[in-house]
């Protein structure tokens, strides 16, 4: 029997839930290892073979280790491609480069802007016992409104981001949106209804309620 793929980790953060969404899409099967980065296990030796810069997650399959969510997503994307699931739309080459652009945009322009103000009303606070900063929020907010004019003009034109088809370049939004929707400041979104309905149905999928379930948003 082929063992299972395992994720070293753990299901409240971010990046692991990225990687968890992908294979709840695909219907792969996996082990969850956990990684309690609360209590510093993300830091000991045995994990910083996995990962060198000591975070969470990493991925074994076999003999092969990989670290960062987003390419370990498309690992996995590409390995458990079906007929049914195809995230990255690799058959096609113009599709492939929409997902790419989106994508890019996620991790070069949305997360930088959004993140802030998770890492500042939800994460430091448990992690570092600090109190918001308000000035990081209010420039974040302020970057973030503009890039969400650009979205709302994307999402008028298209479904989703890539196209009238769900992708990892959707998927990649929801670990940070999802923690940002638990701050006070998710009503900025409201301004925003066509992105206001593509985060609702990138909540409505199966694979994204399910690992959701293992994230808290009150400490
Ligand atoms: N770019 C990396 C970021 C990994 C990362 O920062 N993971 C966080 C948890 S969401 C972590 O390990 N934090 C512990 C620390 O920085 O000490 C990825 O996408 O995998």
């Amino acid at each position: 029997m082929v063992p299972p793929v395992k994720i070293f980790g753990h299901p409240m953060s971010t990046n692991v839930a990225r990687v968890l969404v992908c294979l709840e899409e695909v219907g792969a099967e996996y082990e969850l290892v956990t990684i309690d980065f609360l209590t510093g296990e993300h830091e000991v030796p045995d994990h910083v073979a996995r990962n060198p810069f000591g975070k969470i997650p990493a991925l074994q399959d076999g003999d092969l280790i990989l670290f960062e969510s987003r390419a370990i997503a498309k690992y996995i994307l590409r390995k458990f491609k079906s007929s049914e699931v195809d995230l990255l739309k690799e058959g096609d080459i113009a599709a492939a480069a929409m997902v790419d652009v989106w994508a890019e945009v996620e991790a070069q322009q949305y997360y930088p802007a959004l993140s802030p103000v998770v890492f500042e009303c939800i994460i430091f606070p448990v992690m570092r016992g600090t109190t918001t900063d308000q000035k990081v929020v209010d420039e974040s907010l302020d970057k973030l409104k503009k890039l969400l004019e650009v979205y709302e003009a994307r999402l008028s034109e298209h479904k989703y981001l890539a196209g009238d088809f769900f992708s990892l370049a959707d998927l990649n939004h929801f670990p940070f949106t999802f923690y940002f929707m638990a701050t006070p400041y998710a009503s900025v979104f409201d301004a925003y209804p066509r992105v206001k309905g593509w985060w609702q149905s990138i909540m409505s999928r199966p694979s994204i309620k399910k690992i959701a379930a293992n994230m808290p948003t009150k400490f």
